[in-house]
């Protein structure tokens, strides 16, 4: 399924590096895609969404 978050402190790739990181201890083939501009971030994955939200809440990067 298609997941879509807004991560407003997603700010730089880096943050994208960690975003990606921190979906992947959740489910290590999920895709994942940051917009800087918007602060979008799409998730192709198999796993719940509040287990990927819980995920990047605790890397630091709540998402709504
Ligand atoms: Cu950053």
């Amino acid at each position: 399924m298609k997941l879509q978050f807004e991560i407003l402190e997603m700010t730089c790739s880096s943050c994208v590096s960690n975003i990606t990181r921190a979906i992947r201890t959740v489910d290590a083939k999920a895709k994942v895609q940051g917009d800087l501009e918007t602060k979008i971030v799409l998730v192709e994955t198999k796993s719940p969404e509040p287990e990927i939200k819980e995920a990047l809440a605790q890397a630091g990067y709540p998402a709504s």
